[in-house]
């Protein structure tokens, strides 16, 4: 890299870490010392435990592990250890307080912002390209995104403001479905630098001819799901999903109320009209999957939707982007929580992928009908509790990235996965058929 190129990634790091303390600053500083300490839901931690753990983890990765030093405060440390308490039990732990939690975590950035300023980030594989200091930009990120799940979640008054998306800028897309060859492709990468252990390794894939809807499924074509009988018939759904739907009196994504014939969604303490072109928010993996059957279709593979996003049949590449290999601007995608929203399908001409398919990055996480497993050559690093604990059947793959996370922590390449049930994780689809 040369020294311009490591003066250039440690700017990276300091600039990704400090995007990330404001948004946890934001998310955290909008509510009272009472409400960040409450559990607004049994699937979510408290705010405070994210807020501490966010400290904690970057303290274990970067003081302890790169910088050697010993623990800062060993008491604490197995309360933030995430498989050590589930979500469901984090507000009977004796966690730090707000105001100690907040110190916590600046004393820790300060910490290692110093280790930033004097590292070279070069040597060894946490340190190479920055990589830990990215690894723990991202993770703060991440829960950055979970906090913004538990804000969605918390009763009372709206709390967090921003301005809406607006119109889509341009004409609509020409067709409603796109044709992509078949062949293979290279999935995953071996170069992104700040690349997670399961995006990796770069390697061949193979799928056949697929179309895939142009832009993810709206609300308005949902609710002809719903107002067709969707949830009342069994044809559509997986076992679990049909016991699940009726186990919870289901008949709809979360959030939404149907009221006096129209249908009204509770966003971050505002009640309105579901927007018709939108994006649909919260549904399930079994949801996504019984509204694909009703429309005679499909909801595509992972490698299917990577294709999608990343290969250009006119050079054969993948790039880190459907747009190319340049980072996101605003004009590309809306990430990074500047809308609350995601913004309605058509949207963002500038971010379609050479074949015109477009917001692919952004504005939900899109499932796909794969489980979440290890590449070929996967080498699980620098933890196995990142992803690997949480290879198999039982979790299904989502892509793209929502409105929700930084563009630190998505690409074309990022790999997110949840439970098939999760539906309060900011989530839509599209789908694809067979050509
Ligand atoms: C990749 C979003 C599934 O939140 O469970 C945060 C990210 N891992 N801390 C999660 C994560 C450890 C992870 N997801
Ligand atoms: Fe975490």
């Amino acid at each position: 890299a040369g020294d311009s190129g490591r003066a250039d990634l440690r700017e990276r790091a300091f600039t990704a870490l400090t995007a990330a303390r404001a948004r946890t600053a934001l998310l955290t500083d909008a509510v009272s010392d009472r409400d960040l300490t409450a559990q607004h839901s049994p699937l979510m931690s408290p705010l405070v435990w994210d807020l501490a753990h966010i400290g904690n983890q970057e303290e274990l990765w970067l003081l302890r592990n790169v910088a050697g030093h010993d623990s800062l405060h060993p008491e604490i440390d197995p309360l933030y250890d995430a498989f050590q308490h589930p979500r469901a039990e984090r507000p009977k732990l004796p966690l730090l307080g707000p105001a100690e939690a907040r110190r916590y975590a600046a004393e820790v950035r300060g910490r290692v912002f110093d280790l930033l300023e004097r590292t070279a980030l070069e040597g060894s594989a946490l340190l190479d390209d920055g990589f830990a200091f990215g690894m723990i930009a991202q993770h703060e990120q991440q829960h950055d995104e979970t906090m913004l799940i538990t804000h969605q979640l918390r009763p009372g008054e709206p709390v967090l403001t921003a301005p809406d998306p607006g119109p889509p800028q341009g004409p609509p897309p020409a067709a409603a479905e796109v044709l992509v060859p078949g062949g293979p492709f290279t999935m995953g990468t071996s170069a992104e630098p700040w690349s997670l252990d399961n995006e990796r390794p770069a390697h061949d894939r193979d799928t056949g001819a697929f179309w895939i809807d142009t832009v993810p499924v709206t609300n308005s074509a949902y609710q002809a799901f719903v107002a067709d009988g969707g949830y009342r018939d069994e044809r559509w759904w997986a076992p679990e999903g049909w016991d699940q739907i009726h186990r919870h009196g289901i008949e709809a994504p979360l959030f939404w109320r149907r009221e006096a014939g129209q249908w009204l969604r509770r966003r971050f303490g505002v009640t309105e009209p579901v927007p018709a072109d939108e994006p649909v928010l919260h549904v399930s993996w079994y949801e996504a999957d019984a509204y694909a059957r009703w429309a005679g279709r499909r909801l595509p593979t992972e490698a299917e939707w990577e294709k999608a996003a990343r290969h250009d049949p006119a050079t054969g590449r993948s790039t880190r982007y459907p747009w190319g290999d340049e980072d996101p601007t605003p004009a590309h995608a809306n990430l990074g929580q500047r809308h609350l929203r995601p913004a309605p399908a058509g949207s963002y001409p500038a971010g379609a992928s050479p074949l015109g398919v477009r917001q692919l990055i952004g504005d939900v996480w899109e499932w796909t009908s794969s489980d979440f497993l290890p590449y070929p050559g996967f080498r699980a690093f620098p933890y196995r509790e990142y992803s690997e604990v949480f290879f198999g059947p039982e979790h299904k793959v989502l892509r793209g990235g929502s409105f929700a996370v930084d563009p630190v922590a998505c690409r074309g390449t990022f790999r997110n996965w949840d439970l098939p049930v999760r539906r309060q994780i900011f989530s839509g689809f599209r789908t694809a058929r067979d050509a």
